[in-house]
C-alpha cells in the first residue's frame, strides 16, 4: 500500500504538496513544501528502507525553502512539517545517515524543522499568548487576519515546540507554546470545558459547542502526550480537570457527544471520524475498560460503512448530510495500535485487517489511493491527504509488527539505541517514543539528553564564573588571578550534574559504565 501510493506521489505529484489520484498529478494544499514527501519521510525507516530515508532527507534539504510568500496555517505546519522533520532528525542515526558532531543536539534536519518553526512564532505575539490560526511564511501575520483560532490550533505545539526548545537550547518555541496552554486552560468555562473556537484577542469562545473532535482533539491529545514526554504536572493536571468535566457532561453509554461549554446541554448528538483517537489516548492513562468499550461503539460504524464516515448520527444510527466522506483518516487505526500493545485482545487485529481490505477495496486507484467522498455509494475525492501515508500506513504497519523499537519501552534489544551526544552517550529510545499528533515519533531520551548536557555546561559556565571571582578575591591578596586548571572542569561539570533533581519517571541517557566513568573521576579528583 505505502509503495503503490508513495511511488505514485513521486512519479506524479512531487514536488507539489499532495497527489490527486484521480487525475494523477499534484497540488499544493497547506503550503508550498513538498507536503507528503517531508509527512512520509519517517515512515519510510518504520518500513526499514534506510536508502530511500537517506536519499529523501538529502533531497529535502536541497529543495524545500521555507522563505516563500504563502499564508500557511500554524497548525498544520507544526504537526505535519515541523513534526516529521524533527522526527526525521531523530531517526537520521538509526537511518544509517552521516551525523554531523553533536547530533541530536545539532544537525541539517533540526535546523529545517527549527527555520520552520521560527516562521510560526509571530503568529504566537498576541496579548493572550494564543497563537493566529494562519501566517505568512514571509510576512508574517497579515493585519488583515482573523482572531478566530479553534482550540486545537492553541493547544496542539508543546510537544514539537518543546523538543526544538530542548535540542536546541532556544527556550523560545517551549514558552510560546506553555503560554499559550497556559491561556486557554484560563479561558475554561465554570464547568471545567472548553469551546471550538476562540477569538485569541479578546479571549471570547465564538464557537462554544465542546466535545473531544474535530477543534478540539489534539488539544487533549497535547496534554496527556506532552505530561508524559516532560514529566510535567501541571499539563497532567490540567487534563485530568478537563477529563472529569467531559466524562461528567458529554459521555454518555461509553460514546461522546458535544454539548454546550458553559450548561453542558447537549449541543450535537454525534460521533465524529476525529473522535476515534480517544480510546488510543486513554489506554496511554491506563483508562483500559472504558477505551475498549468506547473503541467498540466506533469499530460498530466502521463495520455498517467499510469506514468512518466524517459525522454519524448517534441517535439516528446513520451518516449526517454532507459529511459522508472518509478521507482515509487513521484515528481508530491508531487507537486499535495502542490497545492492542495495551491488551493484546485479537479484536483489534481485525479491525487493521478489515481497514486495510477496505481501503484495497474502495479507495485504490491506478496512482494512489483516493478520498472516499461519500461511504454510501463509495464515490472518491480527487485527494490524497498526506496523513494516509505519515499516519494510516504507519498505524496499520506498527499494528501488525509488535515487536518494532517504535514500540520499545526502555529494554535494550527493544528500541535503545547508543549514539549521539557529544560523546555518544545518549541511549536514544530508551524512554520509548511520543508520536505527535501526525504520527511522527519523537524521543524524549533524546530530549533529556540535550537539556541535561546544555544545563551542564551552564552550570560549569556558573561554577567557573563563582570560582574566578572567588579566585581573584583571594588572588587580590595572594598576587594570583586564574581560574581552576584546565583538568579540573569535567570533573566540577559531572559534581554539578548530580545536583539535579531526578525526573518523575526516569530514562537513562548514558550507558552504565558511562556513567560510571564519571563518577570514577569524582572520586579521583577527590581523593
Ligand atoms: C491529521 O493531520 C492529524 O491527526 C490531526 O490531529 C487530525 N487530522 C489529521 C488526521 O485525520
Amino acid at each position: 500500500m505505502f509503495y503503490h501510493a508513495y511511488n505514485s506521489y513521486l512519479d506524479n505529484a512531487f514536488p507539489y504538496d499532495e497527489l490527486r489520484p484521480l487525475t494523477c498529478d499534484g497540488q499544493d494544499t497547506w503550503g508550498s513544501f513538498s507536503l507528503t514527501l517531508i509527512d512520509a519521510l519517517d515512515t519510510l525507516l518504520v518500513l526499514g528502507n534506510r536508502t530511500e530515508f537517506q536519499r529523501v532527507a538529502s533531497l529535502l534539504q536541497d529543495t524545500v525553502d521555507f522563505d516563500i510568500d504563502v499564508n500557511a496555517s500554524v497548525f498544520e505546519t507544526n504537526i505535519r512539517v515541523v513534526g516529521g522533520l524533527l522526527s526525521a532528525h531523530l531517526l537520521a542515526g538509526r537511518a544509517g545517515m552521516e551525523l554531523e558532531p553533536g547530533w541530536p543536539c545539532s544537525g541539517p534536519l533540526l535546523r529545517m524543522a527549527e527555520d520552520a518553526a521560527r516562521k510560526l512564532l509571530p503568529a504566537f505575539q498576541t496579548a493572550s499568548g494564543m497563537p493566529y490560526g494562519t501566517v505568512n511564511l514571509l510576512h508574517g501575520v497579515s493585519p488583515s487576519e482573523t482572531p478566530v483560532t479553534c482550540t486545537a490550533g492553541v493547544g496542539t505545539f508543546i510537544l514539537e515546540f518543546a523538543t526544538l526548545s530542548r535540542l536546541t537550547g532556544d527556550g523560545s518555541f517551549e514558552d510560546a507554546a506553555r503560554r499559550a496552554l497556559r491561556a486557554l486552560w484560563k479561558s475554561r468555562s465554570d464547568i471545567g470545558l472548553v469551546g471550538n473556537h476562540i477569538d485569541v484577542l479578546s479571549r471570547k469562545w465564538v464557537a462554544q459547542d465542546a466535545g473531544i473532535g474535530a477543534g478540539v482533539d489534539s488539544y487533549f491529545e497535547y496534554l496527556v502526550k506532552g505530561a508524559v514526554m516532560l514529566q510535567d504536572e501541571e499539563l497532567l493536571d490540567m487534563f485530568q480537570e478537563f477529563d472529569r468535566a467531559i466524562q461528567n457532561y458529554t459521555r454518555f453509554d461509553d460514546w461522546y457527544l458535544w454539548v454546550q461549554m458553559h450548561k453542558g446541554t447537549v449541543s450535537m448528538p454525534i460521533f465524529q471520524s476525529l473522535e476515534a483517537f480517544w480510546p488510543g489516548l486513554q489506554s496511554l492513562l491506563g483508562n483500559l475498560d472504558s477505551a475498549a468499550r468506547t473503541f467498540q461503539n466506533y469499530y460498530s460504524v466502521w463495520r455498517q460503512f467499510g469506514g468512518l464516515p466524517e459525522f454519524y448520527s448517534i441517535p439516528q444510527g446513520y451518516t449526517v448530510d454532507k459529511r459522508e466522506g472518509y478521507p482515509l483518516r487513521p484515528e481508530l487505526i491508531e487507537s486499535a495500535m495502542y490497545l492492542f500493545r495495551a491488551s493484546g485482545d485479537h479484536t483489534y487485529l481485525q479491525l487493521g485487517l478489515d481497514a486495510l481490505e477496505s481501503i484495497e477495496r474502495i479507495a485504490k486507484t491506478p496512482c494512489g489511493y483516493a478520498s472516499v467522498k461519500d461511504l454510501r455509494d463509495h464515490q472518491l475525492d480527487n485527494r490524497m491527504e498526506s496523513f494516509f501515508l505519515a499516519e494510516t500506513i504507519k498505524y496499520l504497519y506498527l499494528l501488525f509488527d509488535p515487536s518494532h523499537f517504535l514500540h520499545g519501552g526502555g529494554v535494550e534489544w527493544d528500541g535503545s539505541w547508543e549514539e549521539g551526544g557529544e560523546a555518544g552517550q545518549c541511549v536514544l529510545g530508551a524512554g520509548g517514543f511520543i508520536f505527535n499528533t501526525e504520527a511522527h515519533p519523537l524521543d524524549p531520551a533524546a530530549l533529556y539528553c540535550c537539556s541535561r548536557h546544555s544545563q551542564d555546561q551552564q552550570e560549569l559556565r556558573d561554577i567557573l564564573l563563582s570560582l574566578s571571582q572567588a579566585e581573584g578575591k583571594s588572588g587580590q591578596q595572594s598576587g594570583r588571578a586564574e581560574g581552576p586548571p584546565p583538568d579540573q572542569l569535567d570533573s566540577i561539570a559531572a559534581r554539578s550534574g548530580d545536583r539535579k533533581t531526578p525526573p518523575l519517571l526516569s530514562c537513562p541517557v548514558q550507558p552504565f559504565s558511562a556513567r560510571l566513568s564519571i563518577l570514577g573521576q569524582v572520586f579521583t579528583d577527590k581523593a
